[in-house]
């Protein structure tokens, strides 16, 4: 199969979420895009058997609040076994998006580690909105779908390597 991104994923590679718990953290600028990406998370986590109640969905002011999102999520909830991270930071004219996507990719990385379960970052980093529309329902798939197929993947290998 010709992979140009993981929208493309194979549904036979997919593990079963029926036993798994997540947390979707979604940040509410560039909301007609994070909410895009939100909806293709969910879609497909219900596709792989995860529940309604397993789905545990909160919003953030912008990007920049997703590690701590992630952070209070994990450390309050101990039966979630991963969080999603959706966010959209299109490029400006000052450099802001350099500092916030720094922020949130370090960010996310120190949660994971922290809490040695899989934080997935589904950011997209844009020049521009047009770009982010064709990564969120357009031609370039739906990178939250792809955020939600590998959380389902990194959960079902920390469980296989943990032998749960
Ligand atoms: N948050 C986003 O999620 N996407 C953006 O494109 C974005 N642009 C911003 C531009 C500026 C100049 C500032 C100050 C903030 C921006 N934020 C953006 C919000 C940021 O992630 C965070 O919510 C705020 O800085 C408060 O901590």
């Amino acid at each position: 199969m010709k992979k140009t991104n993981l929208s493309d994923y194979d549904p036979s590679l997919v593990p079963s979420g029926k036993e798994f718990r997540i947390g979707i953290a979604v940040a509410e600028w560039n909301r007609e895009i994070t909410d895009a990406l939100a909806d293709g998370a969910i879609e497909t986590l219900r596709k792989y058997d995860v529940t309604e109640d397993n789905i545990l969905l909160v919003h953030v002011p912008g990007s920049f609040e997703l590690t701590t999102a992630a952070d209070l999520m994990l450390r309050n909830d101990a039966k979630l076994d991963a969080v999603i991270c959706i966010g959209c930071v299109i490029q400006g004219e000052t450099r802001h998006f350099d500092f916030i996507c720094e922020a949130v990719s370090q960010g996310i990385t120190n949660v994971a580690l922290k809490h040695e379960k899989p934080v997935i970052f589904s950011l997209l980093t844009t020049n521009n909105s047009e770009q982010a529309f064709d990564r969120a329902g357009g031609k370039h798939g739906n990178k939250g779908v792809e955020g939600a197929i590998t959380a389902l993947k990194m959960i079902a290998l920390q469980k296989q390597l943990e032998n749960k």
